[in-house]
C-alpha cells in the first residue's frame, strides 16, 4: 500500500493567506484575511496535514508570522509543516514545543547544514529539507537570493542525517498553475533516499492523476495552494474521481510521532502498477 499525501498551503504574509507568484512579494493575491479561519476549511475538505510557510520569516531570517501560527496550531488538530525564518535550533525547537508537528529548513540547509544534521539527530523525523530551485540552483533567502548549488547536491549532504523529507519546489511554476514539475521532482526523488514532496505549479487533478501513475511512485506527497483556493482543485474530486479509491493508510514515509499519528494527511491511494508485485495494494 502507498500513497501520496496532499498538503494544502498557507502562505503567511502580514498575518494573511496570501499565493504569490514565482515567490515574488511584489505579486501577491490575499485569497484569506484569516489563516485560523483558512485552517479550519482545509480540515473540515478532509485534508489532514497542513504546509504553512511563514513569508515575512523567510525574508526576515526569524519568524515573524508566529502569532498566527500559533492561532492556527491553537484551532486545528491536524499536524502542521512550518517553514520560514527557521535558522537555528533555539527557534526549531521552540516551534516542535509549540506543537509543530515538523520545521523546514532551507538557507539553513544551504548556509548551514550541520543546524539541519544537529536538529534531525535530535528530533528524529520531525525535520523537512526545504530546497526551492531556481535554474536547477537552490534559491535562499525568501528566494531572493541563488546559491551556485543545485538541489541534489544539497539533498545528498542529509543522506544519513535522519531528515524526514525534502520538500522540492520549482520556483518558475510556483503560483502560476503550470502543473508540477514531476520529471525534475522524480529525477531528484530516485537519486536519493530522503522521501520527496513535490511543490510548485500544482493545477489541476491531472496532477493528482499524474502522481499516482508508476513513473511517480518515489514520491511522498505534493503541495496545493493556488489551485485549491481559486477552486481548480476540489479536494473531494482528488480524494474520489481520480482514482476510485481512497484510504486513510499508515504506509506513508513516518509524517509525526508515532503516538500523535492518529492525525493523517489526504492520502490517496496509487493505482495498481502492473509492473510490481500486487502487495501494494
Ligand atoms: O515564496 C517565497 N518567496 C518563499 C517561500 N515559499 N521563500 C521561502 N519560502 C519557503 C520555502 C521553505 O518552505 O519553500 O520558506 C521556507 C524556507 O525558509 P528559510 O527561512 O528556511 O529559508
Amino acid at each position: 500500500m502507498e500513497a501520496v499525501i496532499l498538503f494544502p498551503a498557507i502562505d503567511l504574509k502580514n498575518g494573511q493567506c496570501v499565493r504569490l507568484e514565482q515567490g515574488d512579494m511584489a505579486r501577491a493575491t490575499v485569497f484569506n484575511l484569516d489563516p485560523v479561519a483558512q485552517a479550519r476549511a482545509f480540515a473540515a475538505q478532509g485534508f489532514e496535514y497542513l504546509h504553512v510557510v511563514d513569508l515575512d520569516g523567510a525574508f526576515a531570517g526569524k519568524p515573524v508570522n508566529a502569532l498566527a501560527v500559533e492561532a492556527m496550531l491553537k484551532a486545528i488538530t491536524m499536524p502542521v509543516q512550518l517553514g520560514g525564518g527557521i535558522r537555528d535550533l533555539a527557534t526549531v525547537e521552540a516551534w516542535l514545543a509549540k506543537g509543530i508537528a515538523r520545521v523546514i529548513i532551507g538557507t539553513a540547509a544551504v548556509r548551514d547544514p550541520a543546524l539541519v544534521k544537529a536538529a534531525a539527530k535530535k528530533y528524529p523525523g520531525r525535520v523537512a529539507v526545504g530546497l526551492d530551485a531556481r535554474d536547477g540552483k537552490v534559491a535562499v533567502e525568501g528566494w531572493a537570493e541563488t546559491s551556485q548549488v543545485t538541489a541534489l547536491e544539497i539533498a545528498q549532504r542529509f543522506e544519513d542525517a535522519g531528515v524526514a523529507a525534502i520538500i522540492f519546489t520549482d520556483i518558475a511554476r510556483d503560483g502560476l498553475l503550470k502543473g508540477l514539475n514531476l520529471d525534475a521532482t522524480i529525477a531528484l526523488a530516485e537519486s536519493i533516499s530522503i522521501p520527496v514532496i513535490a511543490s510548485g505549479g500544482f493545477a489541476s487533478i491531472e496532477d493528482v492523476k499524474a502522481l499516482l501513475t508508476p513513473r511517480a511512485k518515489k514520491l511522498a506527497g505534493a503541495i496545493a495552494g493556488r489551485a485549491l483556493y481559486d477552486g481548480r482543485l476540489d479536494p473531494a474530486a482528488a480524494r474520489h474521481d481520480a482514482v476510485g479509491d481512497v484510504r486513510l493508510s499508515s504506509g506513508v514515509p513516518a509524517i509525526r510521532d508515532a503516538d500523535t499519528a492518529a492525525h493523517h494527511a489526504l492520502r490517496v491511494r496509487k493505482v495498481a502498477d502492473p509492473f510490481r508485485a500486487s502487495a501494494d495494494l
